[in-house]
C-alpha cells in the first residue's frame, strides 16, 4: 500500500495536485475539505455545524474529521493506497491516523509539503473566491484566520512526520506541471 499525506497551507495547491497524483498512482483521494463540503451540500446536521466553523476560517473538531476518515478507510478496503489531502491538520489527527492505519497493518509512507509564500496564498484564494464563490475564500479576514489556524495548529504536524523521517518539502510556486514533477520524484522514491 502507498499512503501519502499532501501538506501545506490553505491555497498551497493540495487539491490541485491531488488530482494529478490519483491519476498517475491510482490512489484513492481523501480530502476532508471535500468531504465536509459534501456534508454541507447535502444539508446534514454535521454539515450545518461544519459550515459555521469553515465560513469563519476555523478548523472543524478533530473527532468529526477523524470519524469521516475512519469511515472512508473502512469502505475502501481493497484500495492500492490513499492520498490524504487537508488531513491530518492537527497533531491529534496525525496520531489518530497512525492508529487507524496500524490497525489495518499499514502506515504513512511520507508527507510532501508544498511551500508557498503568504502573499501568493492570499492572491490564489481571493481569485478562487471570485471564481467559485467559496465562502471561506470570500474575504481577506477569513483567509487570514485560516492562515493563523494553520500556523498555530497545523504547522506542528510537519514535526510529527519529521521525527519519523517521513517529511519532504518542495517549492509550491511555479506551473502546476513543474510542481507535479517535483512531487513525482519524491513519491517514486517511496
Ligand atoms: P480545504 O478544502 O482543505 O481547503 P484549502 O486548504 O483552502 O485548499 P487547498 O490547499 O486544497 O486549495 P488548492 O491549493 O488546491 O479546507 C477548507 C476548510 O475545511 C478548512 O479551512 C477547515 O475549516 C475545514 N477542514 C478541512 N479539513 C479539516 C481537518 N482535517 N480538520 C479540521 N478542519 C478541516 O487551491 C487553491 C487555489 O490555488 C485554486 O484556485 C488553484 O487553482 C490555485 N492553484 C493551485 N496550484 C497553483 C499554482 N501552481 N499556481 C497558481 N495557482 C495555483
Amino acid at each position: 500500500m502507498l499512503n501519502l499525506v499532501l501538506f501545506g497551507p490553505p491555497g498551497a495547491g493540495k487539491g490541485t495536485q491531488s488530482q494529478n497524483i490519483i491519476e498517475k498512482f491510482g490512489l484513492i483521494h481523501l480530502s476532508t475539505g471535500d468531504l465536509l463540503r459534501s456534508e454541507i451540500a447535502n444539508g446534514t446536521e454535521l454539515g450545518l455545524e461544519a459550515k459555521k466553523l469553515m465560513d469563519a476560517g476555523m478548523l472543524v473538531p478533530d473527532e468529526v474529521v477523524i470519524g469521516m476518515i475512519s469511515n472512508k478507510l473502512d469502505s475502501n478496503k481493497d484500495a492500492k493506497g490513499f492520498i490524504f489531502d487537508g488531513f491530518p491538520r492537527t497533531v491529534a489527527q496525525a496520531e489518530a491516523l497512525d492508529s487507524l492505519l496500524k490497525s489495518k497493518d499499514s502506515q504513512i509512507n511520507g508527507m510532501v509539503a508544498l511551500e508557498v509564500a503568504p502573499e501568493e496564498l492570499l492572491h490564489r484564494l481571493l481569485l478562487r473566491g471570485k471564481e467559485s464563490g467559496r465562502p471561506d475564500d470570500a474575504n481577506e479576514e477569513v483567509i487570514a484566520k485560516r492562515i493563523r489556524e494553520y500556523n498555530d495548529k497545523t504547522a506542528p504536524v510537519a514535526d510529527f512526520y519529521k521525527a519519523q523521517n517521513k517529511f519532504t518539502s518542495i517549492n509550491g510556486i511555479g506551473s502546476i506541471e513543474e510542481i507535479f514533477g517535483g512531487i513525482c520524484e519524491v513519491v517514486e522514491g517511496y
